[in-house]
């Protein structure tokens, strides 16, 4: 597959082929952990993607075959969280989690070798993820003194059940790629050779769907999970639908016409 870079970041790639875009975490001598720096240019270019209407899947990975990412870069840890060019403690990476819960296009997380701390977590806030054979899952938090009581907790608990969740926080095992699947952690696990031709085929299939359901369909089970804001996406996009109708328009244009508007025109459907 020919990728064409989209756009030159230091501690990430981002490239497109055809619909597709892919975002790689590039720092491979550290099993691809990530700094301020690589979480603030995944921002950047998966916001890049989801205004792009060109783009319909994204695909998250990490940079060779060993690590999908280790999470968090320790060295860079500080007093309150990690330490980047502007010396500000952050967490951005949460910043990140919401960006791709709230894109309304399928992500993808396509693994090879560690998935790891805060990295898994990007791994289980993605929509779906095909793995490699040689994929390992786990979180290190209370090992390392650190810890996501958020997506990583509560939403890893609705994904794979409360007593594997805690189980798998608690004791800080790593889990294969077979056992990972058969929790329900992830969707599809391949042969490490073929893993990209089997995340590209998932994501041509998804690019023959409507994207305005599978759009719907993502705010639905967000809106599920994450209260009130998972209600803000899904109420934002019926929005948006309503402001492609006559009705809608028809309260626009009135307003602007400084006139009433004629409402009853309109169907009440049942
Ligand atoms: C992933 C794992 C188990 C792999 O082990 P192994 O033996 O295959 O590799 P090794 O030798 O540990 O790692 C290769 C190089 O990458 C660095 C290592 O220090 C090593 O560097 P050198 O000694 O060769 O110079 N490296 C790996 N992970 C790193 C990391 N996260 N930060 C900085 N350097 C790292 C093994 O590497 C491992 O256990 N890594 C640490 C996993 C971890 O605890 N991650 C942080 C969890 S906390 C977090 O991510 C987080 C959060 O909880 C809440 C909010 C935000 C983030």
């Amino acid at each position: 597959t020919e990728w064409t870079p989209i756009k030159d970041y230091s501690e990430i790639l981002f490239e497109r082929t055809g619909k597709i875009a892919k975002i790689t975490m590039n720092r491979p001598q550290k099993h691809n952990a990530f700094t301020p720096v690589t979480v603030s240019e995944m921002i950047d270019a998966f916001s890049l993607a989801r205004d792009d209407e060109s783009i319909g899947v994204i695909i998250l990975t990490g940079a060779g075959d060993k690590a999908f990412s280790s999470g968090g870069d320790q060295s860079v840890r500080g007093n309150g969280g990690y330490v980047g060019p502007d010396e500000i403690a952050r967490l951005n990476v949460l910043d990140l989690q919401r960006l791709i819960r709230v894109i309304p296009k399928p992500v993808i997380a396509m693994v090879k070798g560690w998935s790891v701390g805060g990295g898994n977590v990007l791994q289980l806030v993605c929509d779906l993820t095909v793995a490699a054979d040689n994929a390992q899952f786990g979180q290190t938090g209370p090992k390392v003194g650190s810890f996501d009581a958020g997506y990583g907790s509560a939403y890893l608990a609705r994904v794979i059940g409360h007593k594997r969740a805690k189980e798998v926080w608690f004791l800080d095992h790593f889990y294969s790629a077979d056992e990972a699947l058969a929790m329900g952690w992830i969707n599809r696990v391949v042969p490490l050779a073929e893993v990209e031709t089997a995340t590209l085929e998932w994501a041509y299939e998804l690019l023959e769907k409507s994207p305005t359901a599978l759009r719907f369909i993502k705010a639905a089970m967000n809106a599920d999970t994450d209260g009130v804001a998972g209600l803000q996406q899904l109420a934002g996009d019926a929005t948006m639908l309503f402001y492609t109708t006559d009705e809608g328009k028809e309260g626009r244009d009135a307003f602007l016409e400084k006139r009433k508007p004629d409402f009853n025109q309109f169907p009440k459907f049942p």
